[in-house]
């Protein structure tokens, strides 16, 4: 035990899925056996974690009979104390899927993923999640000939509609968080990053029901800033969730341990969920490696919430920093909280403005000192 040792109030969850990787990969065969459900409960409660959450098919990966298997899972989930707090659902490995679900152009597959969609939402509710994740990984193509996009997006957007209308008629405390990603299983996946998935939202029916999941390496492989995209979410009240991972920029979805890709980026985002209001559970959605055995897996579970803590305990040191709230103000951070136009001002008063542009082009932000602080915090060679 040490100051990084984690507690359920520290709300960390973990996919079912991902401890209880096989590690099958487009190259090889699984390096690892199958994992009880039963048994992941217990060991996640152990090292601290606050919930599990799963896909409909991850509950029957060594039970087939499903109602047993719910069964064996509610009485782990009742000896531990661990809770549910998000569900979803595998619309992803069966080959009917290989054209997608919600937009595939099969539109027999499409109502099967419907109905797929709503037989696990009755059992999220009942085991108490609030939201419920959809990552559309097989809705896309790998030719932009096999898929009129607009009608793909009519087509996500009518499912959206009728799963928020079935979740508001059974009075579920439930909201969806779909989680971008710009390629990988598909060639191109649609709603492909943040961004793209904020605008769609914005066309729901219900869409105050529906926010983001976003993933720290689906924005990564794009190249993108999960820390300003992050944010962004927040502003627009969309933060439903998060998947926590690592990622060494774009390439192949790697979902490495927390932390264990991009470190700079893992220690700004914590900063900001810490501060920024986010309040929901910090969810890892990682791959215990493929070298890893049995044993390893916990310790590559254990590794992410540590990674978590630390970076938090770096973040709070930096904030307390008297030579860093220095810097924040030399470099006017706060500044731009400030409104652009003082209360009662108008574009007439701007244009009476005596500024000098060139004066002001002189004036240096003085970044890189704030940014070179936060590098040291972040080491560990400042307090
Ligand atoms: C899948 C994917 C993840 C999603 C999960 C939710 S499953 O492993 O790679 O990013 O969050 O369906
Ligand atoms: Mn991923
Ligand atoms: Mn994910």
């Amino acid at each position: 035990m040490d100051a990084f040792t984690p507690a359920p109030e520290d709300r960390f969850t973990f996919g079912l899925w991902t401890v209880g990787w096989q590690a099958r990969d487009p190259f090889g065969d699984a390096t690892r056996p199958p994992l009880d459900p039963v048994e992941s409960v217990h060991r996640l409660a152990g090292l601290g974690a606050y919930g599990v959450t799963f896909h409909d098919d991850d509950l029957t990966a060594v039970q087939p009979d499903r109602g047993r298997a719910i069964e064996d899972f509610r009485k782990a989930l009742a000896e531990t104390g661990l809770k549910v707090p998000m569900a979803t659902t595998n619309l992803f490995t069966h080959p009917v899927f290989k054209d997608g679900a919600f937009t595939s152009n099969d539109r027999d597959v499409r109502r099967h993923a419907i109905r797929k969609v709503i037989r696990n939402l009755d059992l999220a509710a009942e085991l108490g999640a609030t939201t419920y994740v959809c990552w559309g990984g097989r809705e896309g193509a790998e030719s932009d000939a096999a898929k009129d996009v607009r009608a793909a997006l009519a087509r996500y957007k009518e499912a959206m509609d009728l799963l928020c209308g079935y979740v508001v008629e059974r009075g579920y405390d439930i909201r969806f968080a779909i989680e971008p990603k710009p390629n990988e299983p598909r060639g191109d996946i649609l709603l492909p990053t943040i961004g793209h998935a904020l605008a769609f939202i914005g066309e729901l029916e219900h869409p105050e029901r529906v926010g983001l999941n976003p993933e720290v390496g689906h924005e990564q492989m794009a190249g993108l800033n999960m820390v300003h995209g992050v944010a962004q979410a927040l502003w627009h009240g969309k933060l439903f969730h998060i998947d926590l991972n690592g990622q060494h920029g774009p390439r192949y979805d790697q979902d490495l341990i927390f932390g264990h890709g991009d470190v700079q980026s893992a220690f700004f985002l914590v900063d900001l969920l810490e501060s920024g209001g986010y309040d929901g559970p910090r969810h890892f959605d990682y791959k215990p490696p493929r070298t890893e055995d049995a044993a390893d897996v916990w310790e590559s579970a254990a590794a992410n919430m540590r990674m978590y803590l630390i970076l938090k305990e770096r973040s709070r040191a930096y904030r307390a920093d008297p030579e860093v709230q220095a810097a924040l103000a030399d470099a006017r951070v706060g500044e731009l909280a400030r409104p652009t136009l003082a209360p009662g001002e108008t574009l007439a008063d701007l244009a009476r403005d005596d500024f000098d542009p060139d004066a002001a082009a002189a004036r240096g932000y003085h970044f890189t000192r704030l940014s070179r602080l936060a590098m040291e915090h972040l080491l560990g060679v400042r307090g």
